[in-house]
């Protein structure tokens, strides 16, 4: 069951509320393969034509004008070096995103130094920040730059469990390789995400954030759901594969046998560099 907010300060309390689910949900997209591989740049508008297009506000924030959105989400994406990809997530996410008529802002976090990719730590900096923008009982969404949903009935809001998002992913042939993943796409609340002090902060390089993660939510009781694959499917953009983390395993049995609160939201640190309200989102440079 999808939690609502009983509407939003910025939109009035003259406006009705949005239905619980919008009127402007459509199936399964399977035309979303226009996206991908060479053909997706054809489709690209510039952001600032498309951010007024669709009225999207300086830092990637829309609400609906018709309504007051029931749902109000960050999505935030951690990021380093994939511009082509990030087009065409914003251009693609920002529609499907109105469509199911939420209160929404895009987050994306750079990882502005040459030590290896360190997903989880970007997306701890992503959620204490987007705290700082203003937004107290906001659902938040990790989410990768690669992943487009392809079912508008996969709404980006939050469930009373924490949810990974995917359920299918037509790499996979559109099944999910283990059931305890969580990587990827997935939404819970401030508090749930709190409790479990968020990310390890340890996991450099590719793979096993998300593995741990799963262990911190399943170490304090936390299961996390999935929508069914017919509505959670999802396309990846393809890219080259990244390399493994040699250490990754190594550090996952280690974290296991670690109290959850040596590392995480209560030990990041981080430098911000700066802070960059773009057409089509929020853009937080961080070292
Ligand atoms: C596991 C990784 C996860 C990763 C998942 C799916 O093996 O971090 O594959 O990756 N765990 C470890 O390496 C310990 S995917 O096929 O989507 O590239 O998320």
């Amino acid at each position: 069951e999808l939690i609502h907010f009983q509407g939003n300060s910025e939109t009035g309390t003259e406006d009705p509320l949005c239905p619980v689910l919008s009127p402007k949900l459509s199936g399964p997209d399977f035309s979303i393969h226009k996206w991908i591989g060479e053909k997706g740049s054809e489709v690209l508008k510039k952001p600032e034509q498309f951010a007024a297009d669709l009225n999207i506000k300086s830092g990637g924030v829309w609400h609906p004008e018709e309504c007051q959105a029931q749902y109000e989400s960050v999505i935030i994406v951690p990021y380093r070096n994939r511009y082509e990809q990030l087009e065409i997530f914003l251009q693609y996410i920002h529609p499907f995103l109105q469509r199911q008529q939420l209160h929404y802002r895009i987050v994306v976090v750079e990882q502005m130094d040459d030590r290896p990719f360190n997903r989880g730590r970007l997306l701890n900096i992503g959620f204490k920040e987007a705290l700082n923008l203003g937004s107290p009982n906001i659902c938040f969404i990790f989410h990768d730059v690669d992943l487009l949903p392809q079912n508008d009935y996969n709404i980006y809001a939050c469930t009373h469990q924490p949810r990974h998002m995917y359920s299918s992913v037509d790499i996979f042939r559109y099944h999910l390789p283990y059931r305890s993943l969580a990587g990827g796409s997935f939404s819970i609340l401030v508090n749930h995400f709190e409790e479990i002090n968020g990310f390890s902060n340890s996991f450099d390089g590719w793979g096993g954030e998300d593995d741990d993660f799963s262990f911190r939510l399943h170490r304090k009781g936390l299961e996390f759901c999935r929508f069914d694959p017919q509505v959670a499917n999802y396309v990846m953009l393809p890219h080259k594969k990244e390399v493994p983390s040699p250490d990754r395993f190594g550090k996952l049995a280690s974290k296991k046998e670690e109290d959850p609160s040596k590392d995480g939201l209560s030990t990041l640190e981080y430098k911000l560099l700066k802070i960059e309200y773009k057409p089509l989102y929020t853009h937080l440079f961080v070292r």
